[in-house]
């Protein structure tokens, strides 16, 4: 993929530091992780198209390992990780320009690394010293970003197997946040935000995760009409929804849930309502998830539901909007559903990978956006194919205005959960937590 003479540079992330002399907790780039399994910090790894591999990383240091940690060094990495060679990670800049010394073109990550392109320059400036003794100089730099997010798109049998044990500790994890909010309510114990978040790091650790693959949302009662609320310190209230979107992170692999349940452990009227047309929409959009079906397709079978559902409810008026159709045209559900139902999973939560399909690139479609009047260009939306990961989480978010039912004010749900794409349709691998209304009444009464 590289081409002929064509080299690639893969650095992973770098250390980040907290405040004083406290870091952030170290987390790889996912494409050297990818490349690699390495998971060192102070590590680049440089590939050549007739496939000879060259590792740098942090050297042994007897004084630094005491400190910091074990360190595999230049010497045991490539029995260890598979590459031919290694050298300490300090060499970089005097090997990089030998190795990219008589090379046609450099290919790296764009726009990932702050600092890399100009490095890059620096290491072609080296090797254009050495041009006048008969020196080739790469002609050609090329996004590297490019080959590889096709390649994490699709996701290996090996892969598939880590995501599937990642989503069955979160699922584990939200069975107990439901549970403790229930218990805790009916021993008459205050419950906060922050007693689920805490159940869910339990299981996370527990089950021997490394860290949230994101920042946990735990919303209770109106927090869940604010998307990216995270948890926090407010109090979970007998008769309100709790909506928890949250999923570990297991060797490298994102897993990301949503589930709304009441607190107490018993949907009221309305918030059983609105449960349940969500849910209908987010059956309606896993019918739709299959090989050779559009990213898209889900969604749009989502919103279809969804609005003829908010017309039954009476969240929109049909005197005003008209029919279902209506509310799709004129994008009136945006009132109440202002997301997109899908994204890409895999070693990021927001994985890598186009939205548009490749071979249609060129064929570009416009239409006005019915509420702000923007012309908006179209491509055509990404073909599913066996193996890719994506979410399927529809939801409705009701804040109070004219005419909105009041039974319905201030109820926020989500339902969220990671389908394989497989040839016949697609695999939920985080239901491992159930979606019926009724089931998660039963298992909170547990
Ligand atoms: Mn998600």
């Amino acid at each position: 993929m590289l081409g002929e003479g064509g080299i690639a540079i893969i650095p992973t992330a770098p250390e980040r530091q907290r405040n004083r002399d406290s870091d952030f907790l170290f987390r790889h780039d996912s494409y050297f992780y990818y490349l690699t399994g390495f998971t060192e910090p102070g590590a680049c790894l440089v590939l050549t198209q007739e496939g000879r591999s060259t590792l740098f990383c942090q050297p042994k240091d007897l004084e630094r390992e005491i400190w910091d940690g074990y360190r595999l060094g230049p010497a045991a990495a490539p029995a260890a990780l598979g590459v031919e060679a290694a050298h300490a990670s300090s060499d970089l800049d005097t090997q990089l320009p030998r190795l990219l010394e008589n090379r046609a073109c450099v290919w790296y990550p764009f726009a990932t690394h702050n600092g890399l392109a100009a490095r890059v320059e620096g290491w072609l400036n080296a090797v254009r010293a050495r041009v006048r003794y008969g020196a080739l100089c790469p002609a050609v730099q090329n996004d590297l970003c490019t080959l590889l997010d096709e390649m994490r798109l699709v996701k290996d049998e090996h892969e598939q197997a880590i995501m599937r044990r990642a989503s069955a500790i979160s699922a584990g994890a939200h069975i107990r946040a439901m549970q403790r909010s229930a218990r805790m309510l009916r021993a008459g114990e205050e419950v906060r935000e922050y007693h689920l978040d805490a159940e869910l790091l339990h299981e996370f650790r527990q089950q021997g995760s490394q860290y949230p693959a994101y920042s946990s949302i735990v919303a209770a009662g109106a927090n869940a009409c604010v998307l990216h609320y995270r948890a926090d310190t407010a109090p979970v209230r007998d008769g309100e929804l709790v909506l928890i979107d949250a999923g570990c992170e297991l060797d490298g692999y994102a897993s990301d849930i949503t589930r709304t349940f009441p607190a107490n452990g018993r949907f009221t009227g309305p918030q059983r309502a609105l449960y349940d047309l969500v849910l209908a929409s987010q059956e309606a959009a896993v019918a739709a998830t299959r090989a050779g079906a559009r990213f898209t397709d889900p969604h749009d079978a989502t919103v279809a539901v969804l609005a003829q559902g908010m017309l039954d409810l009476g969240l929109l008026d049909r005197n005003k909007v008209g029919t279902a159709q209506d509310v799709i045209d004129q994008r009136a559900y945006f009132q109440f559903y202002m997301h997109r139902t899908g994204h890409w999973l895999g070693m990021d939560v927001h994985d890598c990978g186009s939205y548009v399909e490749p071979g249609e690139v060129g064929q570009v479609g416009q239409r006005k956006d019915p509420l702000s009047g923007e012309l908006i260009t179209n491509r055509p939306s990404r073909v599913l194919r066996p193996g890719m990961v994506l979410t399927v989480e529809p939801g409705l978010y009701v804040r109070p205005a004219a005419g909105v039912p009041e039974a319905f004010h201030h109820i926020g749900i989500r339902i969220e959960d990671d389908a394989i794409v497989t040839e016949a349709g697609c695999e939920l691998i985080t239901r491992g937590v159930p979606v019926q209304a009724d089931e998660i009444e039963a298992l909170m009464r547990a």
